[in-house]
């Protein structure tokens, strides 16, 4: 263990992009923290932004389009000691993984998800994506007519614990962020503002550092009707922080089969036991 644990050099992200803060930013939150390699499992499903857990030091788990949640959650579920962390882009988690999206919040799983959005599609080479902005004209030319899906809005909607919005271009920020969502017992969103600088050139590094601002450092964030109301403020003042954060019971604390202090891989199946259970089939 040094404080360079995690970190690698190899990429194969663009020169410029918003990914390098953050890989760099995650690597050194882990360091600081703690953590032991053996201790973490980093998911992604496909896309620029999945490909993270493929650059630290760290176990990984690269799964589907659309599938790194489900993924996650099942580590979880079977090692409850593993910190589960999820990086995956705004298509990835949206998108395709809309649906897992908004019911595993609902579950209340104790893994942290940072959602790198770039606002496009960046490894397909640039299609529009759910956040990306209403009139944003694509490669083809063509005009985005649909209103941009609001991420911390529909968590906060469905039951999220921890809802929060970051800049990888404030890597201070990102970093005091990143700690509080893996601390958080709990399911955290962190929805993370990067700037894609091959096919997104509306909202860059300037554009983000123009537009965004911090919560007020007085601002409530265990009061919900606050959290929903300034989530749907996102327009030339874009606001960063945690919005919201609340202790609720996780899965895990809510099923006492699974939860007994030793984690599912860990526990002893005698032959006679699953020899029983698989006669039931037979
Ligand atoms: C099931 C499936 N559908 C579509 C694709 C094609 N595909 C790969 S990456 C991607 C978009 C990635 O966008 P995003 O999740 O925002 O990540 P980014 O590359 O922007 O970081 C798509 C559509 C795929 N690989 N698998
Ligand atoms: S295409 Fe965009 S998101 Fe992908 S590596 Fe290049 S700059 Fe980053
Ligand atoms: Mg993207």
């Amino acid at each position: 263990m040094t404080n360079k644990t995690f970190h690698t050099t190899e990429t194969a992200w663009c020169p410029g992009c918003g990914n390098y803060d953050i890989v760099n930013t995650l690597a050194g939150v882990l360091d600081d923290m703690r953590f032991k390699p053996s201790e973490l499992l980093l998911v992604g499903g496909i896309g620029q932004a999945a490909k993270l857990n493929q650059y630290v030091n760290a176990n990984g788990f690269s799964g589907l389009h659309g599938r790194a949640l489900p993924a996650a959650v099942a580590a979880k579920m079977v090692n409850e000691s593993l910190t589960v962390i999820v990086n995956t882009g705004d298509g990835d988690s949206y998108g395709e993984g809309g649906n897992h999206f908004l019911h595993n919040i609902r579950r209340n799983v104790d893994i942290t998800h940072f959602a790198h959005d770039n606002q496009i599609y960046g490894l397909t080479k640039g299609q529009t994506s759910p956040t990306s902005d209403s009139c944003s004209v694509d490669r083809t030319g063509a005009c985005n007519l649909s209103k941009p899906f609001q991420p911390l809005l529909i968590a906060l909607a469905a039951g999220a614990t921890f809802a929060a919005r970051t800049f990888s271009g404030n890597r201070e920020h990102m970093a005091k962020v990143m700690k509080a969502a893996i601390r958080h017992k709990g399911y955290a969103l962190v929805d993370i503002l990067q700037p894609c600088v091959s096919f997104n050139k509306v909202n860059t590094f300037g554009y983000y550092k123009e537009h965004t601002y911090e919560l007020e450092g007085d601002y409530d964030a265990t009061d919900l009707e606050t959290a929903l109301l300034r989530s749907m403020e996102y327009g030339p003042k874009i606001p960063i922080g945690i919005f919201y954060q609340v202790e609720k019971p996780t899965y895990h604390q809510q099923r006492p089969a699974i939860y007994d202090g030793t984690p599912m891989i860990d526990k002893q199946l005698s032959q006679d036991t699953l020899q029983t259970f698989l006669n039931k089939f037979a």
